[in-house]
């Protein structure tokens, strides 16, 4: 079972009891329907320039926040064939699982809510090392965010970096200039605040930091981003699943050397 199946924020209402773990396996379903009233104030349609979807979605507006997406994430979206809720030039979106939540929770748009990840490791004594941040609920997770209207992806990977984890400087454009190691995973998160209508998907770049470079990044003391409870470098070998964020752990294992 996912996260996103089992487990709600301390904001959100509980889910529909055993949730089916596939959409194949859905015999009964009665989800529990819930939008945050912070996404209702936030719709375009109460708040000009607002980064949450209109209340009654039409096909039209839909069409229009798709086309503001980086060509490249378009076929990145997650697709179900029938029984979907949100349609879009005749396709069917639906959150790849059943989490028996209806309703947009808290997040802004139907269907995927793009955000970016930076994976950032260093070589150690102990291991291989990742740059974590603690969020407000106590999960160890990537510094990223949510990829908001009109900025890119890699501007978005850097401003969440310097904004929650480390000062900006030359350190970090060094960084992101010169030990760029690819991208490490392109699709759905499991993230707890995912419901059938509205659910994340990410990218994650990896960026493996020279000695040099790791020595000059300066970690950020104060809380520039809300909710950022503290920033620091963590041996992956060390890490417990049941600590992390989402699906981050998933992404972290795959880079790490072991070394
Ligand atoms: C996760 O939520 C993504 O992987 C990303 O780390 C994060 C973005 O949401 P906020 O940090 O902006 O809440 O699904």
């Amino acid at each position: 079972m996912k996260k996103c199946q089992q487990q709600v924020p301390a904001d959100y209402p509980p889910r529909m009891p055993n949730c089916p773990e596939s959409w194949t396996a859905v015999k009964s379903y009665a989800p529990t329907n819930f939008t945050a009233s912070i996404v209702y104030q936030n719709s375009t349609d109460n708040k000009p320039g607002g980064w949450a979807d209109p209340i009654n979605m039409t096909n039209e507006s839909l069409k229009r926040r798709f086309e503001e997406i980086p060509a490249k994430r378009n076929k990145k979206l997650s697709k179900v064939p029938e029984d979907g809720v949100v349609t879009f030039d005749g396709t069917t979106f639906r959150c790849p699982y059943p989490t028996g939540m209806t309703g947009r929770g808290v997040l802004g748009k139907f269907g995927p809510n793009y955000a970016a990840d930076p994976l950032v490791t260093r070589d150690h004594e102990s291991g291989m090392q990742v740059l974590l941040v603690t969020r407000a609920d106590g999960s160890l997770a990537l510094p990223g965010g949510m990829v908001e209207k009109g900025k890119s992806v890699p501007q978005t990977l850097y401003d969440e970096f310097t904004e929650e984890a480390v000062e900006d400087g030359p350190a970090v454009e060094k960084l992101f200039n010169e030990c760029g190691q690819g991208v490490v995973y392109d699709g759905f998160v499991d993230d707890t605040r995912n419901t059938d209508n509205a659910w994340m998907e990410t990218l994650v770049k990896h960026y493996h930091a020279t000695p040099e470079i790791a020595a000059k990044l300066e970690l950020c003391t104060t809380d520039k981003s809300e909710g950022i409870l503290g920033v620091k470098w963590y041996t992956i070998k060390s890490l417990k699943d049941e600590d992390m964020f989402a699906s981050h752990i998933d992404w972290i294992r795959k880079v790490d050397s072991g070394k």
